[in-house]
């Protein structure tokens, strides 16, 4: 079975976590433990990626460390074409739909297809979008964030995904916000779109994953908590436990 179908069944019943690992902020050999955390703590998958990278083969070592640690799925968040690993399992096909530039609407992914049609790696189509206050990914993508109360908006980019033939949309309130993207506008993207929604920025703990969840975000990604927390054992256990309530 594919990736994307798995998760996809995962989902239908009981809501799922996944990590993201910025090979930009820790040694391979440091993605390698957090990743071997990750899995011990229940979450589904490890997503890969960050917009400071610099080098594919920053990218390609952290991946290889992260198979080598653990046997979860391994998916690619890209933020441009030259950041694509043959190491990794999936990538997240994904346009930032509400950039500015067009490279990181469709023309890094011209660059990149060809690389995907020559390697193993599964595409997983994705609509992602950036909503205030956005933090490194809306400066670096060139992003028209979504005010976060402009929830219209929001679900006019969740079905322009969905119409467009995406099979997940992502809300992104950005790496390390102080604030999630607001509950109120979850609540109303899920009710309009019959797409997976993936749900991730400044979610730290379990109340906040949680809230998410209720909202309606099916799968819920944490990147910053891996970074940072000296209880991260806990922490994940937490997240992954409150979502299968
Ligand atoms: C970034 O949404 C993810 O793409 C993760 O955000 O680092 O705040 O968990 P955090």
């Amino acid at each position: 079975m594919s990736i994307a179908n798995d998760i996809i069944k995962k989902i239908r019943n009981k809501k799922i976590h996944f990590s993201l690992i910025d090979p930009d902020k820790q040694s391979p050999k440091v993605a390698g433990s957090l990743a071997k955390i990750a899995e011990y703590s229940g979450t589904t998958a490890i997503m890969i990626g960050g917009s400071t990278i610099t080098s594919q083969k920053q990218v390609d070592e952290t991946v290889i460390s992260i198979k080598n640690n653990c046997k979860l799925p391994t998916i690619l968040f890209p933020s441009g074409a030259r950041y694509l690993s043959n190491y990794a399992d999936a990538v997240f096909f994904m346009s930032l739909l509400n950039s500015r530039n067009l490279n990181y609407i469709i023309r890094e992914h011209v660059k990149g297809a060809h690389f995907i049609k020559n390697s193993n790696i599964e595409p997983i189509s994705m609509g992602y979008v950036i909503v205030e206050p956005g933090m490194t990914a809306g400066r670096i993508g060139e992003v028209d964030l979504i005010k976060r109360n402009d929830i219209g908006t929001a679900i006019g980019y969740a079905l322009s995904a969905q119409y467009l033939g995406m099979d997940f949309f992502y809300l992104e309130a950005g790496s390390g916000a102080e604030e999630t993207v607001p509950e109120k506008m979850i609540k109303e993207v899920k009710k309009n779109i019959d797409i997976p929604l993936i749900v991730g920025g400044g979610i730290r703990d379990f109340n906040t994953a949680k809230n998410i969840a209720l909202a309606g975000a099916d799968i819920i990604v944490t990147g910053t908590t891996l970074e940072e927390d000296v209880n991260l054992k806990k922490t994940l256990k937490d997240i992954v436990k409150t979502l299968e309530l």
